[in-house]
């Protein structure tokens, strides 16, 4: 089954636009929103027929309803997915990794850095950059990972093209 995981849109809705409208996100069948912002999150679920799993982002306290973890299974795997503020994720995702392993994850999805990550390991950890302010790159990016029983995560990112978002 293939997912799409976007964060830190920070009210540039029409960067998910692009998002969705790329090749890459056809065929996803859910999409998991990182936080920042809520709002944003609810649009994705609104223009989407997909699922959207949602959590609050560090912009989004204390304002919005959200979680600030969401546990997704699908396909065999367990998602733990959150902003990352809370875990420390600027400085190092040890603590993001120990709090999936807890809730017994093999993924770990977060954002909040605007730096994409895709670490395969024993905890796959997974950041989509930021679709809107990326700060590894001139253009945002979100990923699209391929998830099959009893095998590890396919993931690739995906770059907008053009002028990032502001
Ligand atoms: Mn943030």
């Amino acid at each position: 089954m293939k997912i799409g995981i976007v964060s830190d849109s920070h009210g540039n809705t029409g960067a998910l636009d692009a998002m969705l409208a790329h090749p890459a996100a056809d065929g996803v069948s859910c999409w998991l929103f990182a936080g920042d912002i809520a709002g944003d999150g609810e649009y994705l679920s609104m223009v989407t027929r997909q699922t959207v799993i949602r959590v609050a982002g560090n912009n989004d306290w204390p304002y919005s309803s959200l979680q600030d973890v969401e546990i997704a299974e699908i396909e065999g795997h367990r998602i733990f997915l959150t902003h990352g503020h809370l875990f420390g994720v600027s400085f190092s995702t040890a603590a993001l990794q120990e709090a999936a392993r807890a809730e017994g994850a093999d993924l770990a999805v977060y954002g909040h850095t605007h730096v994409a990550d895709c670490s395969p390991g024993e905890i796959t950890v997974l950041n989509p950059g930021s679709i809107a302010r990326p700060r590894d790159s001139a253009r945002g990016s979100f990923l699209i990972v391929s998830l099959m029983p009893d095998q590890q995560p396919e993931c690739r990112l995906i770059r907008l093209s053009g002028a990032k978002g502001c």
